[in-house]
């Protein structure tokens, strides 16, 4: 019984992963931009007059500009007006260490929604996640010329081999949107429900309680016999 109780125990040990919470404020329920980094156009100006930096709402018409849509999740959501003088690109990031422990699996998911009636050279939302000024990998790209548009959609990337290639580094994940030409239509962009999770394997202290369960496993067993 005990051994078998032991044994349960360290096996629990041993699946146990470690939930690991990679991006802060993914939902923008602070109401503001904390834990997140604007490229610092730090403007407040609204369509089609001046530039407006990634900004937080509760309503579609914190863009300045075109409405998106309401927030697809809790309250506030991050809106970008996807105009501008030119060239003016806007970026929404947050930095998080990788650590070094390997993972079992990551999963980055966000949502997004735009809308646009433009013309001239297409102006381009992007997601990419960074080491440096470096991108690691591209994870969805729109070109939006001409009229358009397309409700709050979910998107999810298994990121488990790009964060184990990257144990120790501290990388970027970059929302950003560049506009070649100034004002040349109105448009508006939303970015909601960010997260980066994953698990990692069992910690190395997970492996010292392991070692003192086989131990102490093995002591009851002597005093079981004697
Ligand atoms: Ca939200």
């Amino acid at each position: 019984m005990i051994r078998a109780a032991l044994l349960t125990g360290m096996m629990t040990g041993i699946c146990l992963a470690a939930p690991v919470t990679y991006i802060q404020n993914g939902g923008f329920e602070t109401g503001d931009l904390t834990n997140w980094t604007t490229t610092g156009l730090g403007t407040t100006g609204t369509c089609p007059n001046g530039n407006r930096d990634w900004v937080v709402g509760s309503t579609g018409g914190a863009t300045g500009c075109s409405n998106p849509g309401a927030p697809p999740a809790g309250t506030y959501a991050a809106y970008n007006m996807f105009d501008a003088d030119s060239p003016t690109t806007y970026s929404l990031t947050q930095s998080f260490a990788v650590g070094l422990i390997p993972l079992l699996n990551a999963t980055l998911a966000w949502s997004d929604a735009a809308t646009w009636s433009i013309s001239g050279a297409d102006r381009v939302f992007s997601v990419d996640i960074l080491n440096g000024s470096t991108v690691l990998q591209n994870f969805y790209t729109l070109n939006a010329n001409g009229g358009g548009s397309y409700a709050w959609t979910a998107r999810s990337f298994d990121v488990t081999s790009l964060l184990n290639a990257n144990l120790g580094n501290t990388l970027t994940l970059r929302f950003q949107v560049a506009v070649p030409q100034t004002w040349t239509g109105p448009a508006g962009l939303g970015v909601d429900a960010v997260s980066l999770d994953g698990e990692t394997i069992p910690e190395p202290a997970t492996f010292g309680m392991l070692g003192a369960g086989l131990v102490l496993g093995s002591l009851v067993r002597r005093r079981m016999r004697g």
